[in-house]
């Protein structure tokens, strides 16, 4: 079996993370530092989000040149240290690879705009106007339209993201053979793989139509989401540069399907090792509208977990198990409650992703409980996304409060306020000032506070990757969820040739009640996790505490 189907990798966003030189970014050698701790953890192997040279628009996924360290984060020399301290500690390192577009400052790119016979002008998407507008009527993610004007070329280029973010060409070989190239520079310094920025959205439909709104209005995802070439240029790269190495892979695939990411993980296809999906975590939007304060759908959520979990499972696919990234708020302030059950929440959400089929990814701060910061000032906000929103929203009509309202649960920067190490000022992270706030709440949930104690989240997560390593049902386990319209618990049963595991999550403040299969019960469980005290016994009527999580293995 490879490797990284029993790892937990741990997610590092940089720039928060642990500033050693005191300017109020973190660094590599504030990684390096910290590699103690990930290892007490339990850690296999860290994912760093992108430290390459970038005017950071956006906080390095606009990538200016892909062969150099952005100058803040520190040099190749630190580098080449943290890959060499991560493996001494048997942490294996996987970078990010963001392909599907470049800053526009990268030299390739600002040869491309100087004109229409440049060297690298077909390394990105350029189309004439239609009757002097824009050639589609796609938007932007970010907000307003995909195609931004260029004076010397006289025509547009194409940007998904924010305008200084172009997209590649993919069709163009000359572009894929550089991207190749580049991605061998990395793993011939030693890299374990790559987490692939929505790696999905690379094969644009070479038509360019115009959405006709039965979406959302331009809403142009079905026109390069898992597109017509997707699959082809996968394998390419796998067998021009993944097959060559023991790497692992994870796919970040925006508004996908679970055909697609069967196809992209089914070692048979040999394009890449796993996918992160992103259906659970749009529960809370409804009708799709993101940008809007709703509770989450439980009947949803779990419809959505399961039947990811089952035909993954029989199309022999394999998931990226998350709750957390950096463009996510934090789960225990979204599906849990990060006031007056902030550590029973947050160890039941672990609890119901760690034990399911797939491979567990963990965010930086999510091992001890870190909350959205619940910022109350728009000055408080770095993202392009949320200050863009902002913008539109005010234009929109609505009245500053409510938008505020809004960021505070929707923001991308939810998740980018500085690891909480300590309850020093600036909770540890920098003698500086920090380049965006530490929430409020630092002295209460910290680092150094959850080691101290042996209940705390921290240990709790622990246990959970400890687990993984023990129990093969949890790798190999089927999956069947027993709760569909239970209006409080989430239970679903793992069950390999050997063992079956039982797990039974709570996720309201109110006690439940579990109605257990006697067939079950009658197999005397013995419980392995629990986030309250005490063992408790397998019966057909469970009761449950508030966020009670418990899970019993049967034999
Ligand atoms: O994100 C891709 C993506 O589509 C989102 O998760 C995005 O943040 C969300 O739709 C906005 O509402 C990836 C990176 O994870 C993200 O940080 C980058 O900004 C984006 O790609 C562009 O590289």
């Amino acid at each position: 079996m490879e490797w990284w189907r029993k790892s937990t990798v741990y997610q590092i966003y940089p720039k928060s993370f642990n500033d050693t030189t005191g300017n109020g970014v973190g660094d590599l050698q504030g990684i390096i530092e910290k590699l103690d701790y990930i290892k007490e953890l339990g850690i296999d192997v860290i994912w760093l989000t992108p430290i390459y040279t970038s005017p950071q628009q956006d906080n390095g996924y606009d990538i200016a040149d892909y062969y150099t360290i952005h100058d803040e984060y520190g040099t190749m020399e630190d580098f080449d240290q943290l890959l060499e301290e991560a493996h001494s500690r048997g942490i294996k390192v996987i970078m990010d690879l963001v392909v599907n577009h470049t800053s526009t400052e990268h030299q390739w790119f600002q040869s491309a705009m100087q004109g229409k016979d440049a060297k690298f002008r077909d390394f990105y998407i350029w189309k004439e106007a239609i009757e002097e507008k824009e050639p589609t009527n796609w938007q932007s993610k970010f907000g307003g339209s995909a195609w931004k004007w260029n004076e010397a070329t006289q025509d547009y280029y194409l940007h998904l993201f924010d305008v200084t973010q172009a997209d590649l060409n993919w069709e163009n070989e000359t572009m894929r053979q550089h991207v190749y190239d580049m991605m061998h520079f990395w793993f011939e310094k030693g890299i374990d793989g790559f987490r692939l920025d929505v790696i999905n959205l690379i094969s644009k439909d070479q038509r360019f139509p115009n959405d006709d709104g039965s979406v959302a209005p331009g809403d142009g995802r079905k026109f390069y989401t898992d597109g017509p070439r997707v699959h082809e240029f996968i394998h390419e790269m796998n067998q021009q540069v993944l097959s060559k190495y023991d790497s692992m892979t994870v796919g970040e695939m925006s508004s996908t399907t679970i055909e697609d990411c069967i196809n992209y993980s089914n070692p048979e296809r040999q394009e890449l090792s796993m996918t992160f999906n992103f259906h659970h975590l749009k529960v809370d939007y409804p009708n799709g509208e993101k940008w809007t304060v709703a509770e989450f759908d439980f009947e949803q959520l779990k419809s959505i977990l399961s039947e990811w979990q089952v035909r993954m499972h029989e199309g022999g696919g394999w998931n990226a198990l998350f709750w957390c990234n950096h463009d996510q708020p934090r789960i225990v302030s979204r599906y849990g409650d990060d006031k007056r059950f902030h550590q029973h929440s947050a160890k039941m959400l672990a609890a119901t992703i760690h034990l399911m089929q797939g491979t567990p990814y963990i965010y930086q701060g999510e091992e001890f409980g870190m909350t959205n910061p619940y910022f109350t000032s728009i000055d408080d906000y770095r993202d392009v996304e949320s200050l863009n929103m902002y913008k539109e929203l005010l234009q929109d009509g609505k009245n500053e409060k409510d938008v505020l309202e809004i960021l505070q649960h929707k923001s991308r920067d939810n998740s980018r306020t500085p690891v909480q190490w300590n309850d020093d000022r600036h909770a540890g992270f920098t003698t500086g000032t920090p380049w965006i706030h530490v929430a409020n709440n630092y002295e209460h949930i910290n680092a150094e506070k959850a080691l101290a104690d042996k209940d705390s989240i921290f240990y709790f997560y622990k246990k959970l990757i400890s687990l993984r390593k023990e129990y093969d049902v949890i790798t190999d386990g089927n999956y069947t969820h027993l709760t569909r319209n239970h209006p409080t618990v989430f239970a679903y049963v793992r069950e390999n040739e050997q063992e079956k595991l039982l797990v039974i999550s709570n996720f309201y403040r109110s006690k439940s009640v579990f109605t257990c299969p006697a067939s079950m019960v009658s197999l005397e469980g013995e419980q392995v996790i629990r986030n309250y005290d005490g063992e408790k016994k397998l019966t057909v009527s469970l009761e449950l505490e508030p966020y009670e999580t418990i899970a019993f293995l049967l034999k």
